[in-house]
């Protein structure tokens, strides 16, 4: 029996995860968890890649150690981000996508391309922190000119592991400079934006060997010479979709966790006008689908809250503080949850209630009544999105399935069938591990057939719950 692991680095913490598959189902044991902690020095906030570098590895040692059949490990992350190389040096640690230089950059971008044009040619919804407006930003800054290699998070993870430089293709999409229909690099694009060709490694397919561990790094953190890496959809969105026990094509999905991306899988891109601007993307997904989704703000709006409230000294525990949040009875006010304020770190609850204020609606009086409100916010822009869904694909949504941490929080599950009208189907939490875990099997030959099989063994292995609607739509 062969074991993988998913190397897994989500915005607040990173976890190694091995996959067993027995009798048609996948068994997953989590071996190791560690934090992932942005540091803001006085340039920006930055990931600190190397500290994820290292507790990855050292999971990754672990997991070879107590699972002796462990064949493979493969990486994914957060998109868009990337490390900076000079030869094989890094040239700094990468920025977060929350840091706040990008501003400036969009607007350069985009009086060289415009924001139609630039839909037509890559499909994402305008975020500013898309890697075209960080690259155009390290442009501006001098950085960019240092460096002869641009390799995204989980590829620099992979590379360093394995000494291949590749750009995974899930992943290469929310760059930005990804032709529509993932063959390549844009070249035409990255010439009228001044990007040097090379730039960026070779694209590579989900489920590509990428090769064995380098003696080096096995030595370093006692990984056994048996594991190879092979890529994944390495974006880790995209690997939650794999994670999604959808059927048919009455069904959209809800990514849950620091961010909430609502969407539905489709067999090809949709770039109207009309999707540009209810601002849906299409990235790629595993075996050429096409995520048609958008980025709503997401549990960030409640973690940076408790952020907030642990710095000034008013520390709330989780559980608690939710089931207090669920008997909080009356109509509390909502809030446009994917206001651009909202994006960078800070006191999140006084920039909530400031846009309460402006709006004209009373000020929530406690914890409580603020993280309901966050929670109806949330769940009144999933119903917009699936709304939207339906108007820009011609499909018919009956089922939401709502996968990753926010599957556990029952009350934003509830309201989410509320608001939306429709069965929520919450589960799997570890949707983006499975994912990733499925793909790897798939390529070391442990499992066969496509999306549909894969997904029938998230179904068969996992036990969503379901939520109906309450009430009228
Ligand atoms: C979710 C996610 C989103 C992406 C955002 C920033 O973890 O990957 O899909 O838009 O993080 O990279």
């Amino acid at each position: 029996m062969s074991v993988v692991a998913a190397i897994d680095l989500g915005a607040t913490s990173g976890r190694v995860v091995t996959g067993t598959v027995r009798g048609g189902e996948l068994q997953l044991r989590e071996v190791a968890r560690f934090p992932n902690t942005p540091v803001r020095l006085p340039d920006g906030l930055h990931w600190d890649v190397l500290s994820l570098y290292s507790a990855a590895m050292t999971g990754l040692g672990v997991a070879s150690r107590e699972e002796p059949d462990l064949v493979g490990a493969a990486v994914d992350s957060w998109a868009v981000d990337h490390g900076l190389l000079r030869g094989s040096r890094l040239l700094g640690n990468p920025y977060h996508y929350r840091d706040e230089r990008n501003e400036a950059a969009v607007a350069a971008v985009h009086a060289v391309v415009g924001p139609e044009e630039l839909y037509r040619r890559n499909g994402l919804q305008h975020l500013p922190f898309t890697s075209v407006f960080q690259l155009a930003a390290s442009a501006a800054s001098g950085d960019l000119a240092l460096a002869d290699r641009v390799l995204l998070i989980p590829d620099l993870i992979g590379w360093w592991a394995t000494g291949v430089p590749v750009a995974e293709r899930t992943n290469a999409s929310t760059t930005g400079l990804l032709r529509l229909d993932g063959t390549g690099w844009d070249e035409d694009l990255m010439a009228r934006l001044e990007l040097p060709p090379g730039l960026l490694p070779d694209v590579v397919e989900p489920g590509t060997p990428l090769g064995p561990v380098t003696a080096a790094v096995r030595e370093e953190f006692g990984i056994a010479d048996t594991i190879a890496l092979t890529t994944v959809g390495s974006h880790d969105t995209a690997s939650a979709v794999v994670g999604v026990p959808m059927t048919g094509e009455d069904a959209a999905y809800i990514s849950c966790g620091t961010w909430s991306l609502v969407g539905a899988e489709l067999a090809a891109p949709v770039v109207t006008d009309e999707a540009r601007r209810a601002g849906f993307t299409n990235e790629g997904g595993v075996d050429g689908r096409t995520r048609f989704l958008t980025n709503v703000m997401g549990l960030w709006l409640l973690s940076e809250s408790m952020r907030a409230w642990a710095r000034s000294g008013q520390e709330q525990d989780l559980p608690s503080l939710l089931d207090q949040v669920a008997a909080v009875t009356g109509p509390v006010p909502v809030f446009d949850v994917d206001d651009p304020r909202l994006l960078p770190p800070g006191d999140m609850p006084a920039r909530i209630e400031a846009l309460l204020t402006e709006q004209g609606d009373p000020v929530p009086d406690s914890a409580p009544v603020l993280v309901r409100s966050i929670l109806q916010s949330l769940a009144r822009a999933y119903a917009g999105a699936i709304e939207d869904i339906e108007r820009l694909t011609g499909r018919t949504v009956r089922t939401v399935h709502l996968v990753g941490g926010g599957a556990q929080n029952a009350l934003l599950c509830r309201l989410t069938a509320d608001a939306t009208g429709r069965t929520v189907v919450a589960g799997p939490v570890e949707a983006t591990a499975i994912g990733n875990l499925l793909v790897q099997a798939r390529t070391h030959g442990l499992i066969t057939g496509d999306l549909e099989a894969l997904r029938a063994v998230v179904a068969r292995s996992t036990a969503p719950r379901t939520y109906e609607p309450q009430g009228s739509r």
